[in-house]
C-alpha cells in the first residue's frame, strides 16, 4: 500500500448488507459466476447473482452450524430423514430470513432491477408430492428459527414432481427439470460422498475370535454424493443443513468396455446408478412391486446413517452413546429401513451385541404416521425385498421373532394378536410391513392431529397402542408464518405489524392473538377488506393471463388446493357449483352474491378417477363461465401446476378454504392452516386438524358440515346405499343426471359415467351422504359474506386465533414429548 494515500475501509462485497455494499456484491457475482455485465445478463443470470449474494450471507452461520453439529460432544441434533423435502422457492425466504430486502431492493433498482420480479422467477425445486415433503420443509425452517440442531436428510432428485399442463381440459404431465439451469444455494460435498450396496447375498462366516458373523456382499455399490443446501432461521444467525443424496457410479466410466469398442456398455454401470435418484414417485399409486422405489429408500437411509456414524466417530464418541447424538425422525415409512440398517452396521461391521445393538436403534429412532388410507400403509413383497436387500430380511426377520416372542409371552394363547402385530403380513405374497418395523424400531410414534392420532390408537394401531400405549403421542401439524404469512402476504404482515409489531413472525403462538383486540375496529376491518381485495386482483390478474378467465375483486373467493384424490372429494366440490348453477338458471333474477370457485392441485398420472375429475371441472367451467344467465355471478376456474409459489399468490386471496375430506380419511391437512391465517374461513367437516382448528377459533368462525368419524363409520356398518340419497334429494339427483347426461360434455354421456357410477354404486368417500349437509353450508356462507363485518370479523379471529399451527410449536412439542432437545433460541 503506497504511504501516505488515505485508506478508506475495504468493502467486504461478500458479506456486506447495506445496499451499496449488496449492489457491488450482485455485480462482482454476476460478472465472475457468470461472466455478465449487466448489459449482457439475461434474468437468470441475475437471479443467480442475486441468490449468490444472499448465500455468502449465510455462510458465517452455515459454517458454524456444521461446526455445532460436528464439534459439540454434549449435544443432541435430530436427524430429520424424509424421502420428500418441499422447499418451495428460496431467494424470497432467504431474504426475509436475513432482513435484509429493503437494502437489496434498492441495491437492484439502482442497477435497474426489480427485486420481486427476481423473486417471481425461480423455478422451484418439487421435490415433494404435496404436504408430507411441504411439512418437512416448514419444519426445517422451525427447527432453524427455533435453534434446534438438525440435518435434513433426504434424496436429490434429478426429477421432481412433474410439471402439469392442461389440453382441453385434461391434466398433461411433464417432466420437472428443475436443475438444468443449476441450483445456486445448493454445494457439492464430494468428499462426504459414501457407497451404499444394493443386492448381492449374505453369508456367515467365523470371525477372527471364533464368532459366527455374517457378511452381505453386495452385487452392485452406487455412490451417494451429498448435496447441500442451508437451511437459515429467521434472523440470521442460526442455520441448519438440507441434506441431498444423488446417486452416481463408483465407476462411472469402464475403460475396458471402452477399448473393446463397447461404447454402450462402458457408460451402462453410470446410467443405471443414476437411475436410483432420478425421479421422485408421485404418491397416490401402488406401492406393490416398485423395485426401484425400495431402492431409493434403502439409498438414503444408508447414506445417511453412514453420515451420521462418520459424524459420531469424527466426535470421538462411542457407538453405544449414538442416541446421545442423534434423535432421528422417520417422516412416514419411507425411511423405516433404516431401521434395520442401523442394526446391520452395528452387530455386522461394527460387532456390537444384538441386544445393545437394539437398545441403541429404539433410543435414536422415532416416527411419524401421516395416513389412516391403508393402502398407503408401505408393504414389500418379501421377495423383492429379499433380493434387494438379503441381510436386511434376515435382520428384519430377527427383529420380529424376537418381539414375536415378547408378544406371546405377555399374551399367551392369542395367535390372532401375534399374526396381526407380525412385521411380516402372511397372506400372499408374503410381505414386510413397514409401519410395523417403523413402530417396534422406536420409542415414540406420533399421528399430526388429535383426531389422527385417536383413530391410528383405536383402529389402524390398535393392537401396537394395545401393548405399547406409552409410545403413542400427537403432535399436530404446523405450517410456517414465515412463508405462509410474512413472506405471501406483505400487506396483511405490515398490517398486522403496524398493530401489534413483529414479534408475532417468530413468536406467532404468543403474538398473534393480541389481533383479537381489532376484530371489531371499523377502521382495520376497512384495512383488512382493502388487503383482501388486493390480493384478490393479484390473483385475478394471474387467472386472466394465465388462464383467460376473469375473476371479480369484488365475488367472494372460494378455493380448494390439494392433491386430487378422491377422499379429498373435489368431486362433492363440483357437485356443489352444479347446485349453484341449477339454482341460478331456475330462477336468474334471484339475489346472488358473487362467487368465484377455485381449484388447482395435481392428481397422480395413473389415477384415473382423480384425473377425470380434473376434466370434470373444466368442462363444468366451461358451461358455467359462458352462461348469460350467469352474468359472471358464478365462476370457475382451475389453476394449473398448483405447487409452493403458486400457492403463495393463493392463500392470500382466498375468503373460503374448502376442507371437505370426509371425516377420518385426513390425516391433519396443512393448506388449512395456510389458508386459515391468511384470513380465509374454512367450510370444512371434522377431519384431520380441522377438528383443532374449529376448537382454537370458535364454532362461529367456521363452517361446519358433514358426517363425523364415528357417524362415517355407523353408516358405513349399517350398509351404505349412495343411490338412496341420489333419489331423494332432487337437488342432488339433477346435478348427477347432468353429469351423466352430457349436459358438461356437449352430449357424450361416457365421458363422465365412471365417476356418476362410482358415485351411485360405490361411493367409498361418501360424497352423497355429506352432499344435503354441504349445500345447507353453503347457504349459510353466502348469508355471511352478505354481512361485510360479520365476514370480516370471522377472518380477523381465524388469523388471531391460529397461532397453535405454527410449525414452531410443533418442532417445541417434538423437542419436548419425543426428542428431548431444548431449542437453543427463543
Ligand atoms: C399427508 C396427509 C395430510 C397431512 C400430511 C402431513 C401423506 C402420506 N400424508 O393430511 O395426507 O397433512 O401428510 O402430515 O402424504
Amino acid at each position: 500500500m503506497p504511504k501516505g494515500r488515505k485508506d478508506k475501509p475495504r468493502l467486504d462485497v461478500r458479506t456486506d448488507c447495506t445496499a451499496v455494499g449488496l449492489r457491488q456484491a450482485v455485480l462482482d457475482n454476476l460478472y465472475y459466476i457468470s461472466g455478465n455485465t449487466p448489459a449482457t445478463a439475461s434474468p437468470d443470470d441475475w437471479y443467480c447473482a442475486v441468490a449468490y449474494c444472499m448465500r455468502d450471507r449465510m455462510l458465517k452461520a452455515w459454517n458454524e452450524g456444521i461446526e455445532r453439529i460436528t464439534k459439540a460432544l454434549d449435544l443432541r441434533a435430530v436427524a430429520y430423514l424424509s424421502a420428500e423435502f418441499l422447499i418451495g422457492p428460496q431467494l424470497g425466504s432467504n431474504v426475509l430470513a436475513l432482513g435484509i430486502a429493503e437494502p437489496l431492493r434498492e441495491a437492484l433498482a439502482s442497477l435497474g432491477q426489480d427485486l420481486d420480479a427476481i423473486v417471481d422467477g425461480e423455478h422451484e425445486p418439487g421435490l415433494g408430492n404435496g404436504g408430507l415433503g411441504r411439512l418437512a420443509a416448514c419444519y426445517m425452517d422451525s427447527m432453524a428459527t427455533l435453534g434446534v440442531p438438525a440435518i435434513g436428510y433426504g434424496i436429490h432428485y434429478e426429477f421432481g414432481m412433474f410439471t402439469q399442463a392442461i389440453r382441453d381440459g385434461w391434466q398433461v404431465e411433464m417432466a420437472d427439470k428443475w436443475l438444468r439451469k443449476g441450483f445456486p444455494w445448493e454445494i457439492v460435498q464430494h468428499e462426504f460422498a459414501v457407497e451404499v450396496g444394493l443386492g448381492g447375498s449374505a453369508e456367515t462366516f467365523l470371525d477372527t475370535g471364533g464368532r459366527l458373523r455374517v457378511r452381505w456382499t453386495p452385487e452392485k455399490r452406487i455412490l451417494a454424493v451429498p448435496h447441500d443446501i442451508p437451511v437459515i432461521g429467521y434472523g440470521g444467525t442460526f442455520c441448519n443443513v438440507l441434506r441431498l443424496w444423488s446417486a452416481e457410479a463408483v465407476d462411472a466410466f469402464d475403460f475396458g468396455s471402452f477399448t473393446s469398442g463397447e461404447y454402450g456398455k462402458a457408460v451402462e454401470e453410470k446410467i443405471l446408478s443414476e437411475t436410483i435418484s432420478k425421479v421422485l414417485y408421485p404418491n397416490d399409486e401402488p406401492y406393490q412391486g416398485k423395485v426401484l422405489r425400495l431402492g431409493q429408500q434403502y439409498f438414503f437411509a444408508a447414506a445417511s446413517l453412514k453420515d451420521m456414524l462418520r459424524i459420531q466417530q469424527m466426535l470421538g464418541k462411542p457407538l453405544d452413546a449414538f442416541h446421545t447424538t442423534f434423535a432421528i425422525q422417520l417422516n412416514d415409512t419411507h425411511p423405516a429401513v433404516a431401521v434395520a440398517e442401523l442394526m446391520r452396521l452395528f452387530v455386522d461391521e461394527h460387532d456390537m451385541e444384538w441386544e445393545r445393538a437394539w437398545a441403541v436403534t429404539t433410543k435414536c429412532f422415532s416416527y411419524t404416521n401421516h395416513t389412516l388410507l391403508p393402502e398407503a400403509l408401505e408393504k414389500w413383497p418379501v421377495e423383492l425385498f429379499g433380493g434387494l436387500l438379503p441381510r436386511h430380511l434376515e435382520i428384519i426377520y430377527e427383529i420380529n421373532r424376537r418381539f414375536l416372542v415378547e408378544v406371546r409371552a405377555a399374551y399367551p394363547g392369542d395367535e390372532g394378536l401375534a399374526a396381526r402385530l407380525s412385521l411380516i403380513d402372511e397372506a400372499s405374497p408374503r410381505s414386510v410391513r413397514m409401519a410395523h418395523l417403523a413402530v417396534v424400531g422406536s420409542h415414540a410414534v406420533n399421528g399430526v392431529a388429535a383426531l389422527h392420532t385417536e383413530l391410528l390408537k383405536t383402529h389402524v394401531m390398535q393392537d401396537f397402542a394395545a401393548i405399547t400405549p406409552q409410545k403413542f403421542c400427537n403432535v399436530t401439524n404446523g405450517v410456517t408464518p414465515r412463508r405462509f404469512l410474512a413472506l405471501c402476504n406483505p400487506r396483511l404482515a405490515a398490517c398486522i405489524t403496524s398493530r401489534i409489531g413483529n414479534a408475532w413472525i417468530n413468536r406467532f403462538e404468543d403474538e398473534i392473538v393480541r389481533l383479537e383486540a381489532f376484530a371489531d375496529d371499523p377502521e382495520f376491518q376497512a384495512q383488512w377488506r382493502g388487503i383482501k381485495r388486493a390480493n384478490k386482483a393479484v390473483l385475478a390478474v394471474l387467472a386472466e393471463k394465465r388462464l383467460g378467465v376473469a375473476l371479480h375483486p369484488d365475488a367472494i373467493f372460494d378455493v380448494q388446493v390439494k392433491r386430487f384424490h378422491e377422499y379429498k372429494r373435489q368431486h362433492l366440490n363440483i357437485l356443489r357449483v352444479i347446485a349453484l348453477y341449477n339454482a341460478i338458471k331456475h330462477d336468474p333474477g334471484a339475489e346472488f352474491s358473487p362467487l368465484a370457485v377455485l381449484f388447482g392441485g395435481k392428481a397422480a398420472p395413473g389415477y384415473f378417477m382423480a384425473k377425470r375429475v380434473i376434466k370434470l371441472i373444466h368442462n363444468v367451467a366451461r358451461v358455467v363461465n359462458a352462461d348469460p344467465d350467469v352474468g359472471g355471478r358464478l365462476t370457475v376456474a382451475y389453476i394449473p401446476n398448483f405447487n409452493v409459489r403458486v400457492g403463495q399468490v393463493v392463500y392470500p386471496a382466498a375468503d373460503i378454504s374448502q376442507q371437505i375430506s370426509l371425516a377420518g380419511k385426513e390425516a391433519s391437512g396443512t393448506g388449512n392452516m395456510k389458508f386459515g391465517i391468511n384470513g380465509a374461513v374454512t367450510m370444512g367437516t371434522l377431519d384431520g386438524a380441522n377438528v383443532e382448528m374449529r376448537q382454537c377459533v370458535g364454532a362461529e368462525n367456521f363452517f361446519l358440515f358433514g358426517l363425523t368419524a364415528p357417524e362415517v363409520i355407523e353408516v358405513k356398518r349399517n350398509g351404505y346405499d349412495p343411490r338412496v340419497y341420489a333419489a331423494t334429494d332432487p337437488v342432488l339427483g339433477q346435478a348427477l343426471d347432468m353429469v351423466a347426461s352430457g349436459a358438461f360434455s356437449a352430449g357424450d354421456r361416457d365421458i363422465f359415467r365412471p365417476i356418476v357410477e362410482n358415485l351411485l354404486y360405490q361411493d367409498e368417500y361418501m360424497v352423497l351422504a355429506d352432499f344435503a349437509s354441504y349445500m345447507q353450508c353453503q347457504a349459510s356462507v353466502m348469508e355471511a359474506c352478505r354481512d361485510t363485518t360479520r365476514f370480516t370479523r370471522m377472518s380477523i379471529q381465524n388469523v388471531a386465533r391460529l397461532g397453535k399451527f405454527s410449525s414452531d410449536r410443533s418442532i417445541r412439542d417434538y423437542c419436548r414429548d419425543i426428542w428431548k432437545i431444548t431449542p437453543e433460541l427463543g
